[in-house]
């Protein structure tokens, strides 16, 4: 594959410091080498730039730094955009979850019916009526599905950018009132953690791909708190009980068998909440794993047993 890398040192959707180093975090943990080793060819694009001006501004809504955050997104949207009219696979690295709005927005200008796979553990379906933080990355989802403020709703050519029949979420497992209401109203696929428990993760991709088999292309937008926070400390919302190390691996090889994935962001890794950058290395081993790292390339034999 052609693999584009872009890098979106966004902070400005939550009010921990520190997330907007996660791209170069991850970098440092190896992904450009790692996805050579794959036989991929890596264009790094660096990182956009994030407006820091209207840091904290909340004259217009109660959503913080709204003017810089819908800035920051109306540029990714664009550059999105070009890396997919270049024919390459858009490798996002973030950067709080806001910029997931700007990755959609760019996606659906060259799909008409995007899948996306949600992994993460909160809804991210914040409204700015519903919202008890005020804060953008949880809301991207809403946005992307066409509820919320206008500005960020509107963001590139068309709204909303994915039909919530398109949408599967994974690992969910803290959720406000007013998003149980949007899931409820309108019937979003939910794989919260006791149905991954109660499923597994094998059955909960399988059943995942199958539901997603109309679409022309599928997104994943994996928010790193999707993970336990035992393997995952660097994050800003962690919360307990999360996805295993092993069951978030096993979830991307499925994926990379498919061969059906054809765009991935990879969000909210804060280095300055990490152990020794142990987050950035999960996501780093994690994307290997999406892109084709295989333990060995061919199955054993199968067992009669
Ligand atoms: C919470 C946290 N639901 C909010 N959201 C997070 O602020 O809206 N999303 N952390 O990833
Ligand atoms: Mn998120
Ligand atoms: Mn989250
Ligand atoms: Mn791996």
């Amino acid at each position: 594959k052609n693999i584009s890398i872009l890098g979106v040192p966004m902070d400005l959707g939550q009010s921990r410091r520190g997330v907007n180093m996660g791209p170069d975090a991850i970098r440092y943990a190896g992904i450009v080498e790692r996805l050579e080793e794959l036989g991929h060819s890596v264009v790094d694009n660096g990182n956009i730039a994030v407006s820091n001006k209207d840091r904290n501004d909340l004259s217009l809504t109660n959503l913080k730094n709204l003017h810089a955050v819908l800035k920051t997104n109306i540029d990714l949207q664009e550059q999105v955009d070009n890396i997919i009219k270049s024919q390459a696979f858009p490798l996002i690295l973030g950067g709080d979850h806001s910029i997931a709005i700007g990755t959609l927005a760019g996606l659906a200008q060259n799909y008409s019916d995007l899948g996306v796979i949600w992994f993460d553990a909160h809804g991210d379906l914040n409204l700015p009526d519903t919202s008890p933080s005020g804060n953008i990355h949880g809301m991207p989802l809403a946005v992307s599905l066409g509820y919320g403020h206008p500005s960020l709703v509107n963001i590139g050519s068309k709204a909303p950018k994915v039909k919530p029949e398109n949408v599967v979420m994974i690992g969910i497992r803290d959720l406000d009132e007013g998003e149980k209401e949007l899931i409820n109203q309108i019937g979003l696929k939910v794989y919260t953690m006791h149905e991954v428990d109660k499923l597994g993760m094998n059955q909960v991709i399988l059943e995942t791909m199958d539901y997603l088999k109309n679409t022309d292309g599928i997104h994943l937008s994996l928010d790193l708190d999707g993970l336990d926070p035992l393997d995952c400390p660097g994050v800003g919302t962690p919360v307990n009980g999360g996805i295993s190390y092993r069951e978030s691996h096993l979830a991307m090889e499925m994926l990379a068998d498919t061969n059906l994935i054809t765009s991935a962001e990879f969000v909210e890794v804060n280095p300055i909440l990490d152990e020794r950058n142990k987050t950035a290395e999960v996501a780093v081993d994690l994307i290997g794993s999406l892109l084709g790292e295989k333990i060995l390339k061919t199955s054993p034999p199968k067992a009669t047993v």
